[in-house]
């Protein structure tokens, strides 16, 4: 069974490099997205966001004729949802936009399609997924049964790292769940092409859990390091100390406290294991707990720092969610900005941000919000917030001695 064309269902972060890297590899790929800005970038061979490497690949597949984007699927052999799967309010999974692609995709299947769910999911997902199709298709099926035509459904979590997907992509290990196991085979031939880890096979609700495991296990490792952050400073003690020294042990292995956790998918998919198995995942709920805590607690340390200053200004390094990277999306470093100039309207916030050139919305109405280089903030506030290890930040942080700092990521802290 050869696979030569591929629908790729939404051309986010984790879709058009998976689109891309296929392309590459002399697949034919369509993309499909709902947003009009989002094909015409692609059609032209541009990327609507920063990711490094991908922007080749893209012109060159584009360019190649093995790549374009549609607003609806078109007849495949595989397709691959790449949908996003964000909770609601209550921190119940959206399963709307997978619903959505379901809904795009059963008109256009024939029979004999494989259909990966590539989108971070709640166990059961891949399953649902296949009852929404085959309600509307009842002249398909999932094994064969009443002489149907099969559709191979399978689950295959995507696990890179923002920053190094075109690496990832190739060289990390891949988990693929079939719904029979006849599905995870043609599923492991398609990630073949260009997956150069082992690729495992299993059937899909583990493989839904596997995923949702791996970012569990780091939110509960992180919660660990910002509990200790919070324990150290009640005793008085350098947490950065306290850890480095921990870590000599050799069955320790600590993480490193923060302002918070952000990002989609950290902050997000443990929740999907608290809503699935609420009285089982104790730990699990606590973590996310502890996690979302931590800005609260680093405002205070903030407004402590000003306290008895009429019209104080804070300087506020770092907005991104993680170092060296320009995405703001679930930035706890955002959220202490946005706290501290609306909760306090008399302060003066001035944020850096080298890899921004303007302030994401939720910051660019605050009159008292400006973005500014080091320099200015070095020299004109009360109080230095360290919100964002940036590498860009260094000679900057070398400039704080003697200053009023709070330093949330242990950039002053002393490594020998
Ligand atoms: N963080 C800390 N302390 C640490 C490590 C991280 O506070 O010691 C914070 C970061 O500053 C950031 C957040 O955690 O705010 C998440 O950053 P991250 O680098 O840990 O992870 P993400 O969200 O960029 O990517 C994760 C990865 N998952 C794991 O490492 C288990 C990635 O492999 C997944 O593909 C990705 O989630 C995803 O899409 O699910």
């Amino acid at each position: 069974m050869g696979i030569s064309t591929v629908g790729v269902i939404g051309l986010g972060y984790i879709g058009l490099p998976t689109a891309a890297i296929l392309a590459s590899n002399g697949v034919g790929v369509i993309g499909v997205d709902v947003s009009p800005e989002t094909i015409g970038a692609v059609n032209r061979g541009q990327v609507p966001f920063v990711e490094p490497d991908l922007a080749g690949y893209v012109s060159g597949a584009v360019s190649s004729g093995k790549l374009r984007a549609a607003s609806v699927p078109e007849p495949a052999d595989a397709y691959i949802v790449a949908v996003p799967t964000p909770f609601m309010g209550d921190h119940k999974p959206d399963l709307s936009y997978i619903r959505s692609a379901a809904d795009a995709l059963a008109p256009v299947l024939r029979g004999g399609e494989l259909v990966i769910l590539e989108s971070t999911s709640p166990p059961g997902t891949t399953r649902r997924m296949a009852d929404w199709i085959l309600a509307q298709r009842p002249d398909l099926s999932t094994d064969g049964s009443g002489d149907r035509p099969v559709i191979y459904f399978a689950h295959c979590p995507e696990r890179v790292l923002p920053g190094k997907v075109m690496v990832e992509l190739v060289t990390n290990d891949r988990i693929v769940g079939g719904l029979t196991p006849e599905a995870a085979q043609r599923a492991r031939d398609l990630y073949q092409v260009f997956c150069q880890g082992e690729i495992l096979l299993t059937d899909a609700v583990t493989a839904e859990t596997a995923k949702l495991v791996e970012n569990s296990f780091r939110d509960v490792n992180i919660a660990f390091a910002n509990e200790l952050s919070l324990v150290a400073d009640k005793l008085g003690i350098d947490v950065w100390e306290l850890i480095r020294l921990a870590n000599h042990h050799p069955r320790v292995n600590i993480l490193q406290p923060g302002p918070g956790v952000g990002g989609h998918c950290i902050a997000v998919d443990p929740w999907f294991i608290v809503d699935a198995a609420p009285e089982e995942a104790r730990l699990i709920r606590t973590a996310r707990e502890v996690n979302d805590g931590k800005p609260r607690w680093v405002l205070h340390k903030v407004l402590d720092a000003v306290a008895g200053i009429e019209f104080p200004v804070v300087a506020a390094y770092g907005l991104a969610f993680k170092p060296n990277i320009d995405d703001l999306r679930e930035s706890p470093a955002v959220d202490i900005v946005r706290e501290v100039a609306t909760t306090f309207p008399h302060t003066t916030v001035l944020a850096v941000e080298p890899h921004i050139d303007k302030l994401p919305g939720s910051l660019a109405g605050l009159a008292n919000v400006r973005l500014v280089d080091a320099e200015e903030a070095l020299a004109g506030a009360d109080a230095h917030a360290l919100l964002v290890d940036h590498a860009a930040f260094r000679s900057a942080v070398g400039q704080l001695v003697g200053k009023n700092v709070i330093d949330t990521r242990g950039m002053t802290a002393v490594t020998a």
